[in-house]
């Protein structure tokens, strides 16, 4: 394959910046620029060791560090070399152009990962987990990432495939000794069932890895004056929204994230709601409801005491699936009956508020390996449906279907590890990857 260059580190300011090579050429196009007064040809070069050299390319020199990771012994199981150089986008450029000019060629976004893929270095989904690491905002995410990424998830998905793979051969061999296996094959059948609630249970955690991977969406609602983006402002922790006694402040959605118990927690305040004749204000409030279907959680919030229209309220909120009631204001107000009482102005009763949240969201028990990646999801929800097939058709003392629908199950599962994933699927996988990674 032939030899590709990248910078790894964000462009921009920085202390250090990071150029790659990775393929057959990666060492000697490096050391066309780089040597020291160890280094002064390839043999010179100890793998693992990072070395202070000089660059020098034309009239540019930098003293810079440079490490040589020796086939197959590196990221992508190939020969690798990075240059760790002063940060600041310009000096990396240089580096990289001057690696581009000598031969070798700019990376494809994921493209080290995929050669490492390629190599057998990583399975698909640890790939995919490598890239989650990168994009994780939570703790809770990092830690769904780093399970994809270490392999305990793709453990599990194997152990699964091993399953599946014995049921098959029992069944085949019970096609051609169809009485003296017949113990083996109900045998067979139950481990069988034993999988597919495995798997449902896998598919079941989608729902909180979404979550999880995605952030929590709330959107806060209520009519105009109740304190919403007093609320918003105290669940950040600074003024973000302007507050006001006038009614109709708000006009648009502003939206902000925080990450609360290692959960992020994507918050949509709103334009209060009320009958206007306003056009703009009218356009708010249409935006308000359209947040309000769009979240995971309703935050619906009143002046405490207050009574409101019950029959407007059950308008707005029927249609919602999780809506909390709080009472706002109680510093003033007193507390309120039924709903969470807080107050936006003290942060009184905000932590009870933002526990309900995740309550009503990811739950408080997590499962040990929770679905985040939608491919995954769809592999695990293809291979659900052959071998729930391939049960009935069992029960209908067909082997041959049962077959057919066990094969099915193992070829969609096995997309995950992306052993036999297809030239797309790969693509898909490595084109949301950042350059030099
Ligand atoms: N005492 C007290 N005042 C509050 C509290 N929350 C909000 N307020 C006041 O209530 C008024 C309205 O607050 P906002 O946060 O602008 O209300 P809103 O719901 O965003 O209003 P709109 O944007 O017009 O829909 C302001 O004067 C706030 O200072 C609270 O918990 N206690
Ligand atoms: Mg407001």
């Amino acid at each position: 394959m032939d030899t590709i260059a990248a910078i790894s580190t964000s462009l921009g300011a920085g202390a250090i910046g990071i150029v790659r090579l990775s393929g057959g050429q990666a060492l000697s196009i490096a050391l066309r620029f780089f040597s020291s007064s160890r280094v002064k040809r390839a043999e010179d070069v100890v793998p693992n060791h990072l070395g202070l050299g000089t660059f020098t390319d034309g009239d540019v020199h930098e003293q810079c560090m440079m490490v040589y990771f020796r086939a197959p012994r590196s990221y992508t199981g190939e020969d690798m070399v990075e240059f760790h150089v002063h940060g600041g986008s310009y000096l990396a450029r240089r580096v990289l152009e001057a690696l581009i000019g000598a031969g070798a060629r700019l990376a494809a976004p994921g493209e080290f990962t995929r050669r490492a893929f390629l190599a057998g270095k990583m399975s698909l989904d640890e790939a995919e987990g490598v890239r989650a690491m990168i994009s994780a905002e939570s703790e809770a995410e990092l830690r769904e990432a780093y399970s994809l990424m270490s392999g305990r998830f793709d453990d599990r998905i194997d152990e699964i495939l091993r399953t599946l793979t014995e049921v098959l051969s029992t069944m085949e061999a019970s096609l051609d000794y169809p009485e003296e296996m017949e113990d083996e094959a109900d045998d067979s059948m139950e481990k069988a069932a034993a999988v597919r609630e495995e798997m449902r249970k896998l598919l079941s955690s989608y729902g909180v890895g979404k979550l999880i991977k995605g952030g929590v969406t709330v959107a806060i609602l209520g009519k105009t004056n109740v304190g919403k983006s007093s609320l918003l402002n105290r669940l950040l922790g600074y003024p973000r929204a302007i507050v006001s006694d006038v009614h109709g402040t708000t006009r648009d959605v502003v939206g902000e994230s925080i990450v609360y118990k290692g959960v992020k927690i994507n918050l949509l305040d709103t334009a209060g709601l009320r009958e206007t004749t306003d056009s703009v204000e009218s356009i708010g409030i249409a935006r308000s409801l359209d947040a309000a279907h769009s979240a995971d959680v309703v935050i619906y919030v009143s002046e405490s005491g207050k009574e409101e229209d019950k029959k407007e309220i059950e308008k707005v909120l029927s249609c919602l699936d999780k809506v909390l009631l709080v009472n706002n204001k109680i510093d003033i107000l007193g507390k309120g009956q039924g709903g969470i009482n807080i107050s936006a102005k003290t942060g009184e009763g905000i932590e009870t508020l933002l526990d309900e949240v995740l309550r009503l969201t990811v739950g408080e028990g997590r499962t040990a390996e929770t679905l985040t990646e939608e491919r995954h999801a769809d592999c695990i929800r293809r291979a659900l449906a052959a071998l729930e097939r391939g049960i009935a058709a069992f029960h209908k003392e067909s082997t041959e279907c049962v077959l057919v629908d066990l094969r099915e199950s193992i070829d969609a599962l096995s997309e995950i590890g992306g052993g036999n994933a297809t030239e797309n699927i790969i693509n898909d996988v490595f084109r949301r990857f950042c350059v030099g990674k």
